[in-house]
């Protein structure tokens, strides 16, 4: 155990305040390892010395699950202690001088169930370090603000393990006695040892030169097993599009002669961007038109291209601690986000990647945000990091990012990067430092204007919320828009100050839908002629007014256009101005919007109506959408301009989870039923246009994942799918029959997953055979067999059969709890993305999940405290759900020996 622990007690929070910069720094380290799955052994020899900045102190090395053998200073045996998991030297050399620490330590990567150090899948070891995995690998000063330069030499079997590979540059290489080989990296650039990476065993690479700007050559090589080759082109050509674009766009070049990504099908997250060794899921490297979904090709180009990013926001720059995560994490989502819209290119592909981000962010961070885990982007505290790799250090993170960006603007944001660079490149900062390098770049903007109220963006919890009401006076001819912004408490802050919050907005003529010109009565400059018809305000108060002038009538306001912070809008709009934006907003993420909140009403609406009650067979016996909803779903259907892919985005109601945000009382069956019956009604009385749609884009030609076709795609998918919600309701027989024609008959895996989606959720009888059809075809994939497994748990529940199915499916060969990918394509498919399926009113779906986290839990901590978070909105819901879910957590928290990591979520659940 890393901390003494008082029973069944948490371990001991960590807090930002307590920082104290190291006491000793590490200079150089050359590590020997010998690999073997069972004991590898590993020679750690160090210089260290001590930092004449802080008070002197012992030297105390983290280490976990390490055998240690020997201990030795300047050549010498040398006195030390344990205390608790760390290692501790107090005998050590006086003044200022080098010295040099050699550690001899054992290790079993092949008993690594946690996937933290170094472990073995399949047969090839790898490393994950990041935060505090390098601990289990030798004793070190495992935290981020101690970088050192790595020398690192790999001996292991030559037959075994033929590919040795560590971060930097290959220098020597060759056999040693007894059919073993050797291989040594030195790497070029100082680092934390949270990116040091090995891979080691049977691998093979695609290759590509590529020349940067300045004219010096780089090797690229994404590897990965034998037999993987021919799905590795797309991630390679993302790679060498990442490359490109972050020396045009922020002048940032690959600064490795050799950078390389490497594959592997046991991961506990995406990837992991190790200083020129990535590695990576195989589920963010494997595609092929047979076997990956156009969302898969464009998770691939964005996680390559974050990972890669990450070389210069993370690697070159890092963090200074833990807390400023962030730091890294939102800038390079940012990044990412920023690169797969570039990438898209036009507006409107530009406008679908932006909506994807805002619905990730909706449903998930805000939910976050409002629960037991809410944290600032800069936690104050943890208790396990591996808990705070949040959707708030990430998504949120990125929008802070983002809302910078903005208030500076675009070429003020590439000046801000680069006095950033200049001023902390090789260094780990804190997030204080970036935004004070993009403010100081940008002196008189907004940012700077604004920029230790901006900075609360970093320190408090919570989703704010924007109240706009507006008044239109005839004789004044002006609109009076009066903003005002609040913020619910979060556990451990109770009091939130105003947030700088810059609300883009426009104005709609409602007869025509036209653009307005915006005058602000106080603006002269728009008097002068400049009147724009879209503007950002920057909201700084707990509220504000802005008058509008030169307005013949009320108009309709568009607000947060192109969500320009991460804040709940409350705004009264009645149906009508609504419709009125989604046929004419210029801005398209408030077009979709406008959708939605129609979508969102009349759920909630239904929801609460009690004289709408379900039928005995879970249908409602009458209608719940109104008819200018149905003919404003028509209309963006069959318009002539839109895209497809953003016609998708429009006809996709809003999910359960996001629904259930907008509820003081979460009833999820009820939920569930509504959107149910809300998707069947849009199924039957839009059943001619789904066609039409389905014939207009059934065939793309040749499989390419590019914007447009894969729009295509998803909306003739979608069209099938209602297609056969609409036949299980009338009895055709049709539709299905098509469904499992193109199901068979599919040249690739989006149309051919899309088909059987749409057999397997409306639950018609051909669903059987075509999920036997798809194991036999894919029994060789096991990222295809991810999505068999993922879709069978995530299925609409028919009267409670869904468990049972999760049940028998743990029970499948092909099912192994001990693959990260595998458990989640079930456990959390189910209990995680399957609400209607999840809460049953018997309550074994949550005694099912307190299961699984437990066992879980013994296997793999990180993966089980994820489960774990699964009922953190517990006290939304209404009874019997509440009771029965909080009995389940605490179930969990009464077991004995739990890791920080569940022990810590399980403990905010069930705080008050
Ligand atoms: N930095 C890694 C995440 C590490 C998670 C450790 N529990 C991947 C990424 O964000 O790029
Ligand atoms: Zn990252």
């Amino acid at each position: 155990m890393l901390q003494l622990r008082d029973g069944q007690g948490q371990a001991p929070a960590i807090h930002r305040a307590d920082y104290q910069a190291p006491a000793w720094w590490i200079d150089t380290v050359d590590l020997t390892f010998d690999l073997d799955p069972a004991k590898t052994r590993v020679l750690n020899k160090m210089r260290l010395r001590r930092n004449p900045e802080v008070l002197a102190q012992p030297l105390r090395l983290d280490g976990e699950e390490l055998n240690l053998a020997r201990v030795m200073v300047n050549g010498g045996g040398t006195s030390f202690k344990m205390d608790g998991n760390q290692l501790v030297l107090e005998n050590l050399p006086e003044g200022n001088e080098p010295f040099d620490l050699e550690i001899f330590t054992t290790c079993a990567p092949a008993k690594n169930t946690q996937l933290m150090g170094l472990y073995v899948s399949q047969g090839t070891f790898f490393t994950q370090c990041e935060a505090e995995g390098f601990r289990r690998i030798t004793y070190f000063l495992d935290r981020p603000d101690v970088m050192a330069s790595y020398t690192v030499t790999l001996r292991a079997d030559k037959a075994l393990y033929p590919v040795l590979l560590s971060n930097g540059n290959l220098v020597d290489s060759g056999a040693l006695e007894d059919g073993r080989h050797f291989a040594k990296w030195v790497d070029p650039h100082k680092k934390p040892c949270y990116l040091f990476a090995l891979v080691a065993g049977k691998l093979v690479a695609r290759e590509q030169l590529i020349k940067s700007r300045s004219g010096t050559s780089h090797l690229l090589q994404v590897y990965v097993r034998p037999g993987d080759l021919g799905k590795t082109e797309h991630a390679m050509n993302s790679l060498m599009h990442s490359v490109a674009w972050d020396e045009a766009r922020f002048g940032l070049p690959l600064d490795l002669e050799r950078f390389m990504i490497v594959a592997t099908s046991d991961f506990n997250m995406g990837a992991m961007e190790n200083k020129g060794l990535n590695i990576f899921n195989t589920k963010y490297v494997l595609a092929s038109e047979a076997t990956a979904t156009d969302t898969d090709f464009s998770n691939i180009e964005s996680v390559v291209g974050h990972e890669y990013f990450h070389n210069w926001t993370g690697n070159r720059v890092t963090c200074r601690d833990w807390f400023q995560l962030s730091l890294k994490e939102g800038l390079t989502v940012f990044r990412d986000q920023e690169f797969s819209q570039d990438m898209a290119g036009s507006p409107s592909a530009r406008a679908v990647k932006r909506i994807e981000d805002v619905r990730v962010l909706r449903t998930a961070q805000f939910p976050e945000d409002a629960g037991p885990m809410a944290h600032p982007v800069r936690p104050d505290s943890y208790v396990e990091i591996n808990n705070f790799y949040t959707v708030t250090i990430y998504e949120k993170g990125a929008e802070v990012v983002r809302m910078q960006h903005n208030l500076v603007g675009r070429e003020g944001f590439a000046k801000g990067m680069k006095l950033y660079f200049d001023r902390h490149d090789g260094h780990a900062v804190t997030c204080d430092d970036f935004v004070q390098a993009i403010a100081d770049a940008n002196p008189g903007s907004p940012l700077a204007q604004h920029l230790p109220q901006f900075k609360r963006w970093y320190s408090q919890a919570g989703t704010p919320r924007v109240r706009a009401t507006g008044r239109y006076d005839a004789a004044t001819r002006s609109y009076a828009l009066t903003l005002s912004q609040s913020c619910a408490p979060t556990p451990g802050q109770s009091e939130k100050l105003p947030f700088v919050i810059p609300v883009e907005l426009g104005l709609l003529d409602a007869a025509t839908g036209a653009a307005l010109p915006l005058q602000l009565a106080d603006d002269s400059a728009a008097q002068a002629g400049a009147t724009p018809t879209s503007r950002v305000v920057v909201l700084t108060e707990a509220s504000q007014t802005l008058t509008f002038t030169h307005l013949d009538s009320e108009p309709v306001p568009s607000l947060l256009r192109d969500f320009s912070a991460p804040v709940v809008l409350d705004i009264d709009t009645t149906d009508a101005q609504l419709l009125t934006l989604l046929a004419h907003d210029a801005d398209a993420f408030n077009r979709w919007e406008a959708g939605q909140r129609l979508a969102l009403r009349i759920a909630i609406n239904a929801i609460a109506d009690n004289a709408q009650q379900t039928s005995a067979n879970g249908h409602f016996d009458h209608k719940i959408l109104p008819a200018e909803f149905v003919e404003a779903m028509r209309a963006v259907l069959r318009h002539p301009a839109l895209d497809a892919a953003f016609k998708e985005l429009v006809l996709t109601l809003p999910s359960e989870t996001y629904i259930a945000e907008q509820l003081d009382v979460v009833d999820p069956q009820r939920i569930h039923a509504v959107r149910e019956a809300m998707r069947e009604q849009l199924a039957l009385s839009l059943q001619a246009d789904w066609e039409w749609a389905w014939e207009q884009n059934e065939d793309t030609g040749g499989y390419r994942p590019d914007p447009v076709s894969s729009g295509r795609r998803a909306l003739s998918g979608l069209a099938l799918h209602m297609l056969c919600i609409a036949a299980q309701r009338t009895g055709d027989v049709v539709w299905p029959g098509k469904a499992y024609q193109r199901f068979k008959v599919a040249g690739n895996m989006t149309d051919r997953f899309n088909a059987l989606t749409a057999l397997v959720a409306s639950g018609c009888e051909l669903a059987a055979p075509a999920l036997a059809r798809f194991h036999a075809l894919f029994k060789d994939e096991p990222l295809v067999i991810d999505k068999w497994f993922a879709l069978q748990a995530g299925a609409p529940d028919r009267g409670g059969n869904v468990l049972p199915t999760v049940r028998q499916l743990l029970q499948h060969p092909d099912f192994s709890i001990k693959n990260p990918n595998r458990a989640r394509s079930v456990i959390f498919s189910y209990c995680s993305a399957n609400p209607g399926a999840f809460h049953r009113a018997d309550a074994a779906g949550y005694v099912f999940w307190s299961d699984r986290v437990i066992e879980l839990d013994a296997i793999n901590p990180q993966v089980a405290a994820r489960l774990a978070r699964a009922l953190d909105r517990w006290k939304k819901l209404a009874e019997p759900w509440r009771t029965a879910a909080r009995e389940a957590i605490a179930r969990v928290a009464a077991r004995e020996g739990l890791s920080n990591d569940v022990r810590e979520v399980v403990t905010r659940a069930l705080a008050d």
